[in-house]
């Protein structure tokens, strides 16, 4: 085999193998089988749960008939329905609470949080507090939050598992004693 030739077998069997590899990457590409740790956190079905308390809500129709303006409103899965401290032939009185009964101990390792989607009376920092008897308590941290539309997410320090878990407010944006929002709920961990 001459020079020429041997350069011809090299730069054959180089291209030979770059196809191969194409190959290979464009099959894995087409097989996409999503990685758990990369999907979003899983919200659970919600809709066996209680409120097992609050301290207000706006329960005389003045944001229209139930579930808007009830504490019930934060875990239905609808943006568009939240509760608010009542104010319709009433005046609240902070501080504010909702807790949530979710019938079982559950593994969580964080929550979604929604804004009223008005953007009134959102909410500026609250503490996130669990329990699995619905009368002891652990707090779980003071978030700040952001007056925005979208989703927040406030991760707990470590997955836990509890029944109950209650919001306490710290602070409003707007400074008044109302306060609103649409909606809390957990997400469950995949790690
Ligand atoms: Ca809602």
């Amino acid at each position: 085999m001459n020079i020429l030739n041997t350069y011809k077998s090299i730069f054959g069997a180089a291209i030979a193998l770059a196809l191969a590899a194409f190959t290979f990457v464009s099959c894995d590409e087409d097989l996409v089988y999503p990685e758990q740790s990369k999907l979003p956190p899983a919200t659970y079905n919600t809709s066996e749960w209680d409120i097992a308390a609050y301290s207000t809500q706006e329960d005389q129709d003045g944001e229209g008939p139930s579930p808007y303006g009830r504490a019930i409103a934060i875990l239905d899965g609808n943006t568009d329905t939240f509760w608010h401290s009542c104010w319709n032939g009433c005046t609240p009185t902070v501080p504010h609470f909702i807790s949530v009964d979710m019938k079982t101990e559950k593994e969580v390792a964080g929550f979604y949080l929604v804004q009223r989607q008005s953007l009134t009376r959102n909410i500026e920092s609250l503490e996130l507090l669990t329990s699995n008897d619905g009368s002891s308590w652990t707090s779980q941290g003071v978030y700040t939050l952001e007056k925005i539309k979208s989703q927040q997410v406030l991760e707990l320090n470590e997955t836990q598992t509890f029944r109950y878990y209650k919001m306490e407010i710290k602070s409003v944006f707007d400074g008044t004693n109302h306060a609103a929002l649409a909606e809390l709920v957990p997400y469950i961990s995949y790690n």
